[in-house]
């Protein structure tokens, strides 16, 4: 158990692995789980190279901007901290909502099995990709306790995959989940500051947060309803990168905005411009199309 601090961080217990559920040909534990605890994390879902190489590619768009070098640490005097919203940070993340090896990682065949393991059906991988970037002492602008059904809105089926771009340690500001949330209904918000920019009152809930370090390749998933929140980015000088990427079942109402780039700022003819491989655009049309009849 952590203590809780003067940052505002819950205390919290380590994240319980599901990895070898999601291994075991059987589903129905994996599910068993999902159901019990509202959310699985998985060490190693991933292999670490294409994590890596997003992490590698939006490092190199925030050390072009001064941020940060290459490896993430942010030199004193550099510009910042910047957040989602200000005209800097929504600059360079039209530039990060272009990289092709991103909205590729949403797609990547580990996680598309995973979710198809977990509905029992075809996946609808939504495209509406996120990326965040975390600047040092960010404590104000941690993310705040939200479920992102809210925002998501479609099914209450749909799991988001939070990945952390590159390792994690708790200290830099990883993603807490309050354990069995998902049976909770949608619970009523105020305005907060960070990214989403509603909250629960996460303090009426209790205190069943669950948290710890993870590395790249790991891979965090919870349902819709699933109260989480991130915990402060404490470091001096690192960046936290992560992304957030959701699935849902092909068969399931999906809302309209869930299929356009995040934040929809550029059109997907302007995201696929500089593509080298063509395949994977437009990947949730023919989805959609099989699942409601229509054919390929
Ligand atoms: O990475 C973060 O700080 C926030 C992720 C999150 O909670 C979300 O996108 O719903």
């Amino acid at each position: 158990m952590q203590a809780a601090d003067a940052a505002g961080a819950p205390s919290w217990t380590a994240f319980r692995d599901s990895g070898p559920l999601a291994a075991a040909p059987d589903a129905g534990p994996l599910r068993a789980r999902a159901a019990e605890d509202g959310y699985l994390l998985l060490r190693g879902l991933l292999p670490a190279g294409p994590v890596l190489a997003v992490r590698e590619a939006i490092l190199g768009l925030c050390a072009g901007a001064g941020w940060c070098d290459a490896g993430g640490r942010v030199p004193p005097g550099a510009p910042g901290p910047f957040i989602e919203g200000q005209p800097e940070y929504m600059a360079l993340y039209d530039a990060i909502q272009r990289l092709e090896p991103f909205h590729r990682l949403a797609l990547h065949p580990r996680l598309t099995a995973l979710y198809a393991a977990l509905f029992g059906e075809a996946v609808l991988a939504h495209p509406r990709n996120i990326a965040r970037v975390m600047f040092p002492n960010n404590n104000p602008h941690a993310t705040p306790a939200h479920q992102d059904a809210l925002h998501i809105r479609g099914t209450p089926e749909t799991w988001t995959a939070w990945i952390p771009l590159g390792d994690c340690p708790a200290d830099l500001g990883g993603l807490a989940v309050m354990v069995g949330s998902n049976r909770l209904p949608l619970l009523d918000t105020r305005p907060a500051l960070g990214a989403g920019g509603r909250a629960v009152d996460a303090e009426a809930l209790g205190d069943a947060w669950v948290a710890g370090d993870m590395a790249a390749g790991d891979v965090l998933t919870f349902h819709s309803h699933t109260v989480h929140r991130a915990l402060p980015n404490r470091t001096a000088d690192r960046m936290r990168l992560s992304a957030d990427f959701r699935y849902q079942p092909a068969s399931h109402p999906v809302a309209p905005d869930s299929l356009l780039p995040h934040f929809a700022r550029l059109t997907w003819e302007e995201i696929y411009a500089g593509w080298r491989d063509p395949s994977g655009r437009y990947h949730w049309r023919e989805v959609l199309a099989a699942a409601r009849g229509g054919g390929g």
